[in-house]
């Protein structure tokens, strides 16, 4: 399976790494650390120069109970930064539920939108496809952060969440959208028992002949597993879930700590595609 980045193509025979860079001050594990555009662009090329295969670029936390950001705002913070960190060289993802915020930047280069609403505004599908962009559709329950815990409540969330996925996806590229990678959203609106049905059974919705992208970094189920509170220090235990979807059929992972998954992949990979050869 390839992924059509605009200009370029990712393969996804083996999982990519997509690093995080947060531009917001609320972030639930970095916020306020690359707000400003020097430090940001730093954080960017250590990013790259780690493994990362694409920068996924965020003006506004999706944290539960985070507050909206305004149109305005977001653009300021981002926008700047995409520019400089498209000269990079590396493909850029836009992770907005905006669709004026995508236009932006897929006007300035970007690569890929990865909105994290649920298609809860289809014109940000309308707007991917016009520039020929993959869009990320991921589940959530509720598009409004401050409201998604509230709404965690499934039957069989597997089932629900794949049902869900499917209708996204097809609805965007009815909207025209070229390829459609999905994600189950881990951690919105939903609880420890249905992020751990969903990892343990990730190949249900890798098996939809979609590109599958987790994001699993730092995130409280890792907490809830390990008993780490502190965000910045779920290394370890963000490396396993990341290796356990990989196994599952994720092919992107969307991660904080590049270096550490460049490291544990390149074993794991090894094993999984071994023949016996070398
Ligand atoms: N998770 C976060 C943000 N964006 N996008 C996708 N496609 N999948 C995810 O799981 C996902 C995402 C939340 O993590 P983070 O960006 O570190 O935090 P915050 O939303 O507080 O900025």
């Amino acid at each position: 399976m390839k992924l059509k980045l605009r200009d370029r193509v990712l393969g996804l025979e083996r999982p990519r790494l997509m690093g995080v860079l947060n531009l917001t001050p609320d972030s639930f594990s970095d916020g306020g650390r690359y707000l400003a555009p020097g430090a940001a662009l730093e954080h960017a090329r250590r990013l790259v120069a780690e493994g990362a295969e694409i920068l996924d670029l965020g003006a506004e936390s999706t944290r539960p109970g985070a507050a909206p950001v305004p149109l305005e705002e977001e653009r300021r913070r981002l926008l700047p930064v995409l520019e400089a960190v498209l000269e990079l060289g590396v493909p850029v993802s836009v992770d907005t539920r905006k669709p004026e915020v995508a236009e932006a930047a897929l006007r300035l280069g970007a690569h890929l939108v990865n909105d994290t609403s649920g298609l809860a505004d289809p014109r940000i599908a309308e707007v991917a496809a016009r520039y020929d962009a993959p869009l990320v559709v991921m589940h959530t329950p509720h598009p409004d952060p401050r409201r998604m815990m509230a709404a965690a409540r499934y039957l069989d969330i597997v089932a629900e969440v794949r049902a869900q996925l499917l209708k996204w996806a097809r609805r965007a590229e009815r909207l025209g959208v070229p390829q459609v990678v999905l994600d189950p959203g881990f951690g919105f609106g939903k609880k420890r028992e249905h992020n751990l049905a969903l990892l343990a059974r990730l190949s249900e919705l890798a098996g939809l002949g979609y590109p599958l992208l987790v994001g699993l970094s730092r995130k409280r189920l890792i907490g809830e597993l390990t008993g780490v509170e502190a965000a910045d220090q779920r290394v370890c235990g963000s490396v396993a879930a990341h290796l356990a979807a990989a196994a599952r059929g994720a092919r992107i992972l969307r991660v904080h700590d590049v270096a550490a998954h460049r490291q544990a992949l390149a074993v794991f990979w090894e094993v999984e595609v071994w023949d016996g050869s070398s």
